[in-house]
């Protein structure tokens, strides 16, 4: 009691002081509460006589009575009160449960159908998908504009889709796509696979047209492998080969007129890097597949596009 109206006091008194404003500096405040402190500590050890001090004298003690025999051990260790016991019981309850609930799960788990996997938005059977891929200026777009004049299909080029978005006043992803499509790197699929998903659906809800060309892209893996999963499997690939020399050739050409910010010296160079890098492997996972119409581009546009018909009927039939 005394100890606590001791601290009640030193409190009032602090208070008194800090209110007293600029003579109350800390150091001085500290001065003023050591008096307090101290006779706050003399209280307490004569109560209880537990002082650090005490406790550091009494350890040795503490020590030799757990000692080994060879220390003059004959005592013995102190009986343990029931209160220090370690309960294990708590535990093995514990564990017990965990395991009875782990085993239910498996159980359940045995008896429930396999997880259904992600079903793409359109059906393959209702819906035809054209990847069209080939090198930055091997032709895709020149000669996707020929099938859709003869076959009526909707092209859509992954490319112009970005472009558009980039230049869609309020877009997030603007500038984000801006700079990829300078140093020819590859915008995330989810951005790119989103713009296609609802050209498609935009598509079909307007004119009911399901055939489709997705020119320049998938340019990655996994692009191909989620656009596959989650939009529509596509029928297959037409690939477009042609030599770097001449691509660069006809970008530069182009580039004089187009305004495209990726038509110049430098961002070819970074265009075809990333192509060989990473989307050939893609090219290679659809051949493996064998699920790819190769057309080598170099000749005139109309050559190409005579050679583009025969292989596509050869692999889809007449009527494709
Ligand atoms: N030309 C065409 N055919 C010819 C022929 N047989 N003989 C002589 N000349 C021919 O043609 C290019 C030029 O060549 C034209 O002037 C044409 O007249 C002439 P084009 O048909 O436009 O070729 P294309 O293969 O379509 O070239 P493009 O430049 O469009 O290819 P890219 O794949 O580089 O461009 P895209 O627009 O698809 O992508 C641009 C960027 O967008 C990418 O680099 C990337 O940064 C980004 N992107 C993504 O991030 N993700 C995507 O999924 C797609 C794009
Ligand atoms: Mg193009």
């Amino acid at each position: 009691m005394a100890a606590t109206a001791c601290g009640r006091q030193a409190w009032r008194q602090l208070m008194r002081n800090s209110c007293r404003g600029p003579a109350a500096t800390p150091s001085k405040l500290l001065r003023q509460q050591q008096p307090y402190r101290l006779a706050f500590q003399r209280q307490t050890s004569s109560t209880t006589r537990t002082t650090p001090s005490s406790l550091l004298r009494q350890q040795p003690l503490a020590q030799r009575s757990y000692s080994s025999g060879s220390q003059g051990g004959q005592q013995t260790p102190p009986p343990r009160s029931s209160n220090s016991q370690i309960k294990f019981w708590p535990f093995v309850v514990l564990i017990a449960l965990g395991s009875g609930g782990y085993m239910l799960l498996i159980n359940r788990r045995k008896t429930m159908p396999p997880t259904t996997q992600t079903t793409p938005a359109f059906s393959p059977s209702e819906v035809t998908v054209l990847f069209v891929l080939g090198g930055p200026g091997a032709g895709k777009g020149t000669q996707c504009a020929r099938l859709v004049r003869d076959y009526q299909f909707t092209h859509l080029s992954a490319g112009d889709l970005l472009r558009e978005e980039q230049d869609r006043p309020g877009s997030q992803y603007g500038q984000l796509i801006k700079d990829c499509i300078k140093n020819g790197e590859i915008v995330p699929m989810e951005v790119t696979i989103a713009l296609l998903e609802n050209a498609m659906r935009d598509t079909i809800t307007r004119t009911g047209n399901k055939k489709f060309l997705i020119d320049g892209f998938p340019r990655k893996m996994d692009q191909a492998l989620k656009f596959e999963e989650v939009v529509c499997p596509a029928k297959l690939v037409l690939f477009y080969d042609c030599p770097e020399a001449e691509m660069e050739k006809r970008l530069l050409e182009r580039g004089k007129t187009s305004g495209r910010a990726d038509d110049n010296a430098e961002s070819i160079r970074k265009r075809f890097r990333t192509f060989v890098e990473t989307s050939m492997p893609v090219v290679h996972h659809y051949e493996a597949e064998n699920r790819v119409v190769k057309v080598i581009s170099t000749p005139p546009p109309d050559q190409v596009y005579a050679d583009t018909q025969v292989q596509l009927k050869k692999a889809l039939g007449d009527k494709f």
